[in-house]
């Protein structure tokens, strides 16, 4: 496949309610969407960069200078591209994994479109349904907190994780554990905010048999989530540790986590994604499809990714309307608590244009190097 243009979109999506987290609060979702166009298909790619460095060091203006400067030039000036060579023309950039996957993902998109190929099937996927969790932020009380969670099980969400940090940890896991009881399959998510001396406070959640916590602390320290796991009876889950399967591999040789969370955009695409399922698979580690506030493009190749056998927990694959009034794909719907995979070809949806132009705040074509 020889790619003749490539549309960069930045665009900028209202969302139905501010998420909080340990990092700060969010009242937009931005993303950069990559538009891939050959002489017969088009494929398109979303960036998972957010508008600050504070989940990781990309942020949205970072992806997009390195996609004009350095990674979209050798693509353009390539006579094949296919999505398993992209990675490898991309070699030359140190990082920059969410703007390679959403290169990745926009050649992926195009490509599958050209033989009629859903993501689904070219992954691997063994269902056509994928259950859907929820991802709660952090409110200012616990009342408003109970509230949302009541909402989100009318809806019928499988499981719910609870955003926590210093200060807002025991009170509202106690009270949502008490108000919604033992079945409630309930989570939480710290981003990275505790440190290791905090381990006596965090054991305290081993009384609420919370399924697992998330990235208690900094991403680098995969050595202390090893020794915080020693001091936990919750099972601990890596998020931000986990750029690519070799880190896979030696967070689960250390003991540093017992489930991954994986997200496509933070490892550098569905492709290595895809093979860091298969090294937890291989090691006995249940795997779940983390979230970044994607719009339906993302959410597409998410559900997808999701349906792979090693993928047993819920994600945070939530439907549309958690998020925006109007997404910019047809919208996923929640269904029995699941979505559905989407199984035309390629990602199986794509943007409707009349939406696309009115959350598009800058279009902008790299040239060939
Ligand atoms: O997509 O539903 C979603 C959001 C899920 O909580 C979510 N994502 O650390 O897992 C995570 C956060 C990262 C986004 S906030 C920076
Ligand atoms: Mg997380």
């Amino acid at each position: 496949m020889r790619i003749e243009r490539v549309v960069l979109r930045r665009v900028n999506l209202p969302l139905v309610s501010p998420f909080r987290t340990s990092l700060g609060i969010e009242y937009d979702k931005p993303a950069v969407l990559v538009q891939v166009i050959t002489k017969d298909s088009e494929g398109w790619g979303e960036s998972v960069s957010g508008f600050d460095a504070s989940y990781s060091s990309e942020y949205i203006e970072s992806t997009l200078d390195v996609l004009q400067r350095h990674l979209l030039p050798p693509l353009l000036a390539a006579e094949q591209v296919t999505a398993s060579t992209v990675a490898g023309l991309m070699g030359g950039v140190k990082g920059h994994r969410m703007a390679k996957a959403a290169v990745e993902m926009a050649v992926m998109d195009a490509e599958l479109r050209s033989y009629g190929m859903s993501f689904a099937t070219s992954m691997g996927a063994v269902t056509d349904r994928v259950a859907s969790g929820v991802s709660v932020g952090i409110m200012d009380s616990v009342p408003e907190l109970l509230d949302a969670v009541t909402g989100y099980l009318e809806q019928g969400y499988q499981r719910i994780k609870l955003k926590i940090e210093p200060g807002w940890d025991l009170a509202p896991v106690r009270a949502v554990r008490e108000r919604f009881g033992d079945d409630l399959v309930l989570q939480v998510d710290a981003n990275a905010a505790y440190t290791l001396g905090d381990a006596r406070h965090l054991a305290r959640l081993d009384a609420f048999d919370l399924l697992l916590i998330e990235q208690p602390l900094d991403e680098e320290d995969v050595r202390g989530h090893a020794e915080l796991a020693r001091q936990l009876v919750t099972p601990i889950c890596l998020d931000e540790s986990i750029v690519s399967a070799r880190s896979a591999a030696d967070a689960i040789a250390l003991g540093a986590c017992r489930i991954v969370n994986i997200k496509p955009g933070r490892v550098g695409g569905y492709l290595e994604a895809r093979r860091i399922h298969d090294v937890c698979a291989a090691n006995g580690i249940p795997v779940w499809c983390g979230g970044m506030l994607e719009t339906g493009l993302g959410r597409a190749g998410n559900a997808a990714l999701a349906a792979l056998p090693n993928f047993t927990l819920p994600g945070d694959v939530s439907a549309s309307d958690r998020y925006f009034a109007t997404d910019i794909t047809e919208p996923f719907v929640l269904r029995d608590g699941c979505l559905d995979v989407p199984s035309g070809p390629g990602l199986g949806v794509s943007p409707l244009p009349d939406v696309l132009a009115e959350v598009t705040t800058a279009v902008l074509e790299p040239a060939a190097g």
